[in-house]
């Protein structure tokens, strides 16, 4: 289901509320997805250290949140603010798309311990929607 405007509108709001946070939101939801679906691991077997907290984690976890962060910034145009990094995921990282709903997931999680009382219902389904969107645009150069 595409994003209304209501669901666009609790994204802004919510993100201004924890963006100052944001690369310690990342390095959550990166340690989340190494942690509880350990299969992702593989991926990141060029990484120094995979332990919560690591360098190594805080540093991709940044990674990650920036790129929500302008995709959220942009939340009329995703496609275009992923585009880059469709490519990559798809052409070089080959990374299988089953693992972008599991991260997702990770950082729905890592919101809602963030926002606390203001991860209402409402929250929980427009982020839920924009990352499925995300995940989406992520997988699209795979067909
Ligand atoms: Ni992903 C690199 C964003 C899901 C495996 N990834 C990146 C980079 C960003 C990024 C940003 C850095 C690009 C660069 O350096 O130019 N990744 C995202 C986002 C999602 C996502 C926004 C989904 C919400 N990536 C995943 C998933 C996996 C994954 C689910 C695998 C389980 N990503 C990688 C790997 C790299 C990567 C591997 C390269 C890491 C490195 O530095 O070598």
């Amino acid at each position: 289901m595409p994003l209304s405007g209501a669901d666009k509108e609790v994204i802004a709001a919510t993100w201004s509320k924890v963006s100052g946070k944001s690369a310690a939101i990342g390095a959550d939801a990166f340690a989340r997805l190494l942690t509880v679906y350990s299969q992702t691991k593989t991926y990141f077997s060029h990484f120094a250290d995979l332990s919560p907290g690591s360098a190594n984690v805080k540093g991709h976890g940044a990674k990650i949140i920036d790129a929500i962060a302008k995709a959220a910034t942009n939340i009329n145009n995703i496609e275009g603010s992923l585009k880059v990094l469709s490519e990559l995921h798809a052409y070089n990282l080959r990374v299988d798309p089953v693992n972008f709903k599991l991260l997702a997931h990770c950082i729905l999680v890592s919101l809602s311990i963030s926002l606390g009382a203001d991860f209402t219902p409402e929250a929980h389904l427009a982020w839920d929607k924009f990352l499925c969107e995300v995940a989406d645009v992520l997988s699209e150069k795979y067909r």
